[in-house]
């Protein structure tokens, strides 16, 4: 798309908005002109292209679409169907996937869909065909109350969330917690690393029907070969959630023993972090769980979002060209040109390094809470999120950790000298930052304070860091 274009589409855009709700076209410009301003680390956010983010907003929008490419609850799906079954071919070819449904709406959907489509598969079929009928309806009540029993007394086995997983791997307070008997893997105290045989161990003991690999916040790579040597060995499902990898598998950094997809039965992600699509998740599986998947809407989701499926599309025909990939391995290169940065300035990181497109920093090594650390390097311009870090003291609200991620800033083109300064900068202004105290003189763990001239010169210094790297650089709003 010529500069012309994009500009002439994105101001149109706002131009006709604008004339119904002011106040939303204003919301929307100021967003492009924080964005461009401020330096973006937050590990699961990126910037979409141009055609991506158009591809959203149209006319698909207005159609409900359950079921699936060619087997729908409405009439007219036909159009709705184009862009699904391209979206599904494209994420097939770029991952090697035997299926891929694209519907979910979030990485959280995405992880519902797979593990009902497991339940369904493992618990609910052979319920069914013991039976001897062909759905839960037809089921004696007595059946179907012994079923949902079942149902809701399996095992799963995944990361904790302080060690990196994530809420849906089984955290008590979110739903699959309570839909699961949980059990989680940490990592080794002295490492930060996953201990393979430890997670064998504990599978042997409590015996997943799903075994959970993936994470939000762990800065290595997993050996998806010996995890599956596990989940077979007990006869769990094995499933990835590579939400927060999906781009380096796409863009072939993560391969071989790395590569989720050969070896896992089931692969959940989100289309937005390091994959840079719209906003929205995805299932990837084999054809054994391929018509349970397909259930997802209206089983467990809600309408498909033809729209966003159009832009997933869209963005899956990007990261399939050669140019995804010199991206992914710039995303690593520069997490981890940021990781040594930031060591070589006495900054203590959770594995020591990376190998991924985190960096976790333990800012207990500053003498702050990571609220205390998100606050501060947010007043200086530097946008991150705090973080557990493993067996965090400070718990999962204030915790002791801050996540930083590559994938945003190397869509702008910032490269290695420039995430040398990014470290600077952070380094400079969580050394500046002392912790504060409650009215009563007690310690907080979420005041702090900060020299307002130190953080609004780190503030122009980012600013002038991204000076040469113009985000969305086709785009004048005028
Ligand atoms: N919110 C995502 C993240 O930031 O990692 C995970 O759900």
């Amino acid at each position: 798309m010529s500069l012309n274009a994009e500009s002439t589409a994105f101001r149109s855009a706002l131009e006709v908005i604008r004339a119904v709700e002011p106040r939303v076209a204003d919301a929307i410009g100021a967003e492009l002109a924080d964005q461009r301003e401020s330096l973006k680390l937050i590990a699961s956010e990126n910037y979409a292209s141009p055609a991506t983010l158009l591809a959203m907003g149209n006319w698909l929008s207005d159609k409900y679409a359950e079921g699936t490419v060619g087997r729908r609850f409405y009439a007219g799906c036909q159009n709705v169907d184009t862009v699904e079954a391209l979206a599904a071919e494209h994420a097939r070819q770029l991952f090697g996937a035997a299926h891929a449904y694209v519907q979910p709406h979030s990485g959280i959907d995405a992880n519902l869909v797979a593990f009902w489509a497991v339940l369904a598969d493992r618990v609910e079929s052979p319920a069914l065909k013991k039976a001897q009928v062909r759905q839960v309806n037809e089921l004696t009540e007595a059946d179907w109350f012994a079923l949902r029993r079942e149902l809701s007394n399996q095992r799963m086995l995944g990361m904790s969330l302080d060690a990196g997983g994530h809420l849906t791997h089984g955290f008590r307070p979110n739903i699959s917690g309570k839909m699961f008997d949980q059990r989680s893997y940490g990592t080794d105290p002295a490492t930060g690393l996953i201990d393979y045989d430890k997670v064998a161990e504990a599978a042997r003991e409590f015996k997943p029907l799903i075994l959970v690999a993936g994470y939000s916040a762990y800065p290595r790579k997993v050996n998806f070969r010996i995890m599956r040597e596990i989940a077979d060995e007990v006869g769990a499902t094995f499933m990835v959630d590579m939400a927060h990898f999906a781009g380096l598998v796409a863009g072939k950094v993560f391969t071989g023993d790395f590569d989720p997809v050969p070896h896992a039965h089931i692969v959940t992600t989100t289309t937005h972090k390091s994959l840079r699509g719209p906003r929205g998740g995805m299932v990837l599986c084999g054809p054994e769980l391929a018509d349970q998947v397909d259930r997802g809407c209206p089983m467990v989701l809600g309408g498909p979002l033809p729209h966003v499926m159009a832009a997933k599309a869209v963005a899956l025909a990007e990261a399939r060209r050669p140019d995804f990939a010199d991206y992914a391995s710039r995303i690593v290169a520069n997490a981890q040109a940021l990781a040594e940065g930031l060591l070589r300035r006495g900054a203590k990181l959770v594995t020591g390094g990376t190998d991924n497109h985190l960096v976790l920093i333990d800012v207990s090594g500053y003498g702050l809470t990571g609220r205390q650390a998100e606050q501060a390097l947010l007043d200086s311009g530097i946008v991150t999120n705090r973080n557990a870090v493993p067996q965090d003291p400070n718990g999962a609200w204030y915790t002791s950790g801050i996540r930083i991620g590559t994938p945003a800033l190397t869509t702008r083109g910032l490269g290695g000298a420039e995430m040398d300064a990014t470290a600077e900068l952070i380094h400079t202004v969580l050394t500046q930052t002392a912790p504060g105290s409650n009215p009563d003189g007690t310690p907080s763990k979420a005041k702090y304070v900060l020299d307002p001239a130190v953080a609004d010169k780190v503030s122009r210094q980012a600013n002038e860091l991204l000076t040469g790297f113009p985000l969305y650089p086709a785009v004048d709003l005028g």
